[in-house]
């Protein structure tokens, strides 16, 4: 079965009311990035912080999977397909998609503030407080670690703090995309953020690749679907199952 691998980002979800980050209306526009999408934000002000995310929570609880997020879905009637998401959103798996990977963490979950890891010279891994559990309700201040006792936050990666890609596993993935004649989607990602964005280097050895995306991006060997999400992935999502 040949694999498809869709990366996404905010402008996968935009067309279901969510807000981007860095379009003008984006999330930017009205929050300071340092004062909600840091370390150093939430040691200053964090009930500035939970109370950005209390309306994110409730904004995507309310939102609903579009014709972008379903086309993906569907591409499961024929392909194995393995969603690298930097949204916190749900709405992948909300439209019937079965193996999503959340690499910015998700809104539906909570850690304790103090979750950061460790890693030692061994390379082995030891989280302070490895507290990690759903929310079906945003955190709020005075919620605290069932585990140490310590302030709750939503389980989302801000900037600073590491990113759960694993290098070996993107590298197994791209061979077998590479090998099994796959499909590289990049959908709706200004790819300003790293590690992340380094998935579309990674993947440029592969010979099946699209950037869907509202503006023209500069990379030449990519196929550039330009337009809304929700008009060009069902088109692209429908070459690629009469192939
Ligand atoms: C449409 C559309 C439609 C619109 N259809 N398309 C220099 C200084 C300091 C730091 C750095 C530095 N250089 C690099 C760094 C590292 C830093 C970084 O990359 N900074 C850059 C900004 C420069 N990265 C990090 O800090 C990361 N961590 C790290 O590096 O750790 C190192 C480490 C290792 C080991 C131990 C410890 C540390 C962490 C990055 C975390 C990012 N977090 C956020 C918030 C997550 C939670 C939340 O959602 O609130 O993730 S920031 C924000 O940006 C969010 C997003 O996932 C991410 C990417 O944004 P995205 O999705 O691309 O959205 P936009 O708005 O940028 O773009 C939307 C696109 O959609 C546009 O292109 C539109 O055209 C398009 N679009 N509508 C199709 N309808």
């Amino acid at each position: 079965m040949r694999t498809v691998v869709v990366f996404s980002g905010a402008g996968l979800s935009a067309e279901s009311g969510i807000p981007t980050f860095r379009d003008s209306d984006g999330l930017w526009e009205n929050h300071k990035i340092e004062d909600v999408a840091s370390p150093e934000g939430w040691d200053r002000d964090p009930e500035l912080v939970l109370q950005f995310y209390e309306q994110r929570f409730h904004g995507i609880k309310q939102a609903e999977p579009n014709i972008a997020h379903r086309a993906i879905a569907k591409l499961e009637e024929k392909f194995k397909v393995i969603n690298i998401t930097q949204n916190i959103d749900d709405l992948l798996e909300r439209a019937g998609c079965t193996n999503v990977e959340h690499v910015h963490g998700c809104i539906n979950q909570m850690k304790c503030e103090r979750h950061y890891n460790i890693t030692n010279l061994d390379g082995d891994t030891n989280y302070q407080c490895s507290y990690l559990a759903t929310q079906a309700k945003p955190v709020v201040m005075g919620d605290s670690c069932p585990v140490c006792g310590c302030q709750l936050r939503p389980h989302v990666v801000w900037f600073g703090e590491a990113v759960d890609l694993g290098y070996d596993k993107i590298a197994d993935l791209v061979r077998e995309v590479k090998y099994n004649d796959g499909v590289f989607i990049c959908v709706g990602t200004s790819a300003e953020v790293a590690p992340a964005s380094l998935l579309i280097p990674f993947f440029s050895q592969v010979q099946n690749k699209y950037i869907v995306n509202l503006k023209t991006w500069p990379i030449s060997d990519y196929e550039l679907r330009e337009g809304p999400a929700s008009e060009q992935l069902p088109k692209l999502v429908e070459e690629l199952l009469d192939e």
